[in-house]
């Protein structure tokens, strides 16, 4: 072995380590072969070179990204575009166990809305935790734009953890997005409705339905958010839309923009255009202004009402304190993107070619100096347009959000209509550069873009439709994730990843090197609760106790058993099984399956998992391991017998 080793070494010495000579040594086809067999372009193969990753090899950046309609977060690597994860959020997961074993059903019960178990979820915006303003790779926070829920995930090992619903909200979409520290994690409603359960009247819509923008208080060290102590302020009935929390400079106040403040209820049955027209009569919108560390300060001094047991900061609260102003925006606006300085706050509007830039130092200066350009129907100031921007810059047709690079002053936008991303600088006010891309973008993001220190190099595009880029597989196609390279002056397309999961609205990319991910659970492990589970047990420990009339089963999971190999129960009785992994070997994950009553159970090295189940027929019920664990993996096998009465 040594010898060959060194050999190859005093050969490569000699002949120089060459593209002609290792292809020749190593593969019967030559560089060249395969450029023409494949029909690729010196310029593929420089893209190839910088995305391509050899066996074994790691990915700078993580990204974890919305998966829209499937309720779900993907994780994949940049520059490889390779898929790593999904985790399993609103969804049930039968690979994770998500949904299938008691601990993570106790979780996916958190979101129950009115009582009712939801399956699902439409994830947006997925948010890393920071501290000041740096992504410190601990958390993972993500919207659900359906049934207003925001959802914690665990960093340390990629599992949901928990799952909030927001008392006052029935839509919702401007959330996650966190404060520079984490304090609160930020989620603005939608569309505008009654913060009430009851039913009101359209007719009432100006005085009783609402927006608003809560402020989820999360508890570092639980690693919990805690509705107790968080708290909303209550907004117009205007659409709100996405939102950003200030940083460095405007740290402390958080902006939310909307659309709709024609306050348009629609209704073509009663002779008025339909919604889009309705809302699109006046030339601006709105971008809200919240003093959250003031908002909190309101809260703790008592000055905020119980709404659905919630503490809410009315409008004349927040009126009267000085906390809530609003600044009109081109029409439409969609992303709001504070930069990493903290000194400015980009709005792009769909209906408008222009991306406007605002300046916090003049926002703040006319909020000082009580500079208002007058109220809105509810008493709220508004400052002037043209004394807070700072510039407009025409981007291109349909600007969508905007991702900051590393290099001061530079910014990304997605052009929607064009399909298209706009490189500008937005200090000088100037357009650099203009890449197309295939097609339809939403959202783009740059490496921890979002941060006050971005990290630059690539820009991934997300975008909403994939037509030609694939193989087709239907009439659903996958979405597309194109990677650019944007280290050098001009953009360049390096990469396309099909995504097949649901729309991916916007990602996150991380460092890898932040994230500290363990490889096994303390042995005995309820990974939802974070604590030892109260059913672990040691390996010749396993046994059957029956409490409650409920059949406890304590059994263990190591290469190859299932301990115990046999469970007998009689017709009629509860079973609740409870099995540790009690390996310690990395990657040694051992399923868990019995026909017939939906228990599929994962359960990674150290991890403890239960299933609880009524059986209600005498019969033979064979179980067995659903990972390919050893090569006695198919032994891995048992009986539940239910015996007659
Ligand atoms: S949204 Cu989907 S492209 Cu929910 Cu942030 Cu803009
Ligand atoms: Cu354990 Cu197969």
């Amino acid at each position: 072995m040594k010898s060959t080793v060194k050999k190859i070494l005093t050969v490569s010495t000699a002949f120089g380590i060459g593209l002609a000579w290792t292809a020749a040594a190593w593969s019967a086809e030559s560089l060249d072969d395969v450029m023409k067999r494949r029909g690729l372009t010196q310029k593929d193969l420089l893209a190839a070179a910088k995305t391509y990753t050899p066996t074994g090899g790691r990915d700078e950046f993580l990204v974890f990204s919305s998966g829209g309609q499937s309720g779900q977060v993907l994780v994949y690597g940049i520059p490889s575009m390779r898929i790593l994860k999904y985790i399993a959020v609103f969804t049930p997961e039968p690979w994770q166990g998500y949904g299938f074993d008691d601990e993570s059903k106790e979780v996916l019960a958190q979101g129950k809305i009115d009582g009712k178990q939801l399956n699902y979820g439409d994830t947006h915006h997925p948010a890393i935790s920071e501290t000041n303003g740096e992504y410190d790779g601990e958390w993972l926070f993500i919207n659900d734009k359906a049934n207003p829920r925001v959802a914690v995930i665990d960093l340390k090992d990629f599992e949901t953890k928990q799952i909030v619903v927001n008392p006052i909200m029935k839509s919702e979409h401007g959330g996650a997005f966190v404060t520079p520290n984490t304090e609160y994690v930020i989620e603005a409603t939608q569309y505008a409705a009654p913060y009430s359960k009851d039913f009101v009247p359209l007719s009432k819509f100006n005085d009783e339905y609402r927006g608003a923008v809560t402020y989820w208080k999360f508890n570092r060290e639980k690693g919990r958010i805690e509705p107790e102590n968080s708290f909303s302020v209550e907004l117009p009935p205007y659409s709100q839309d996405l939102s950003d929390a200030g940083k460095l400079d405007s740290d402390g106040w958080s902006f939310t923009n909307s659309f709709c403040t024609e306050r348009y209820i629609g209704g073509i049955e009663s002779g008025r255009p339909p919604f889009e027209a309705g809302c699109s009569q006046k030339d601006t919108d709105f971008l809200h202004m919240i003093n959250w560390k003031r908002a909190a300060e309101l809260v703790a001094e008592g000055k905020a009402t119980k709404i659905n047991d919630h503490d809410v900061i009315t409008m004349d609260t927040a009126i009267k304190e000085g906390i809530l102003f609003l600044i009109p925006e081109p029409k439409s606006p969609h992303g709001v993107d504070v930069s990493p300085d903290g000194k400015y706050i980009i709005v792009a509007g769909k209906l408008d070619t222009h991306a406007s830039v605002y300046s916090f130092e003049k926002m703040k200066a006319l909020i000082d100096a009580k500079d208002f350009a007058g109220t809105d129907p509810y008493g709220i100031p508004i400052l002037d347009l043209k004394k807070t921007l700072h510039t407009q810059v025409q981007v291109g047709l349909g600007p969508l959000h905007n991702q900051y690079d590393s290099k001061p002053c530079i910014v990304y936008t997605s052009i929607y209509v064009d399909s298209q991303v706009t490189k500008w600088n937005y200090c000088e006010g100037k357009v650099l550069d203009k890449i197309s891309i295939h097609y339809n973008i939403g959202h783009l993001m740059s490496m921890e873009g979002d941060t006050v220190s971005p990290k630059g190099h690539y820009l991934v595009s997300l975008n909403k439709l994939a037509i030609d880029r694939f193989n087709p597989v239907g009439p659903l196609h996958p979405q597309n994730h194109q990677l650019i390279d944007i280290s050098n002056d001009k953009m360049e397309l390096i990469y396309d990843m099909p995504l097949p999961l649901g729309e991916p609205h916007y990602a996150v990319a991380i460092s890898a090197d932040k994230l500290k991910p363990k490889i096994r659970y303390s042995t005995g492990w309820n990974s939802r609760k974070d604590e030892r589970s109260e059913y672990r047990v040691r390996p010749g420990r396993e046994r059957t106790e029956v409490a409650d009339g409920v059949t406890h089963v304590y059994g263990t999971l190591i290469r190859s058993h299932i301990t115990p190999e046999i469970i007998q129960v009689e017709e009629g009785s509860t079973v609740s099984l409870h099995f540790t992994n009690v390996e310690r070997a990395e990657d040694e994950t051992h399923g868990f399956a019995i026909r017939g009553f939906d228990v599929n159970l994962s359960a990674e090295p150290g991890k403890t998992v239960s299933a609880t189940f009524k059986v209600d027929k005498p019969g033979v019920y064979p179980y067995y391991c659903t990972e390919f664990c050893s090569a006695l993996h198919l032994e891995m096998q048992g009986y539940l017998l239910v015996t007659p009465k």
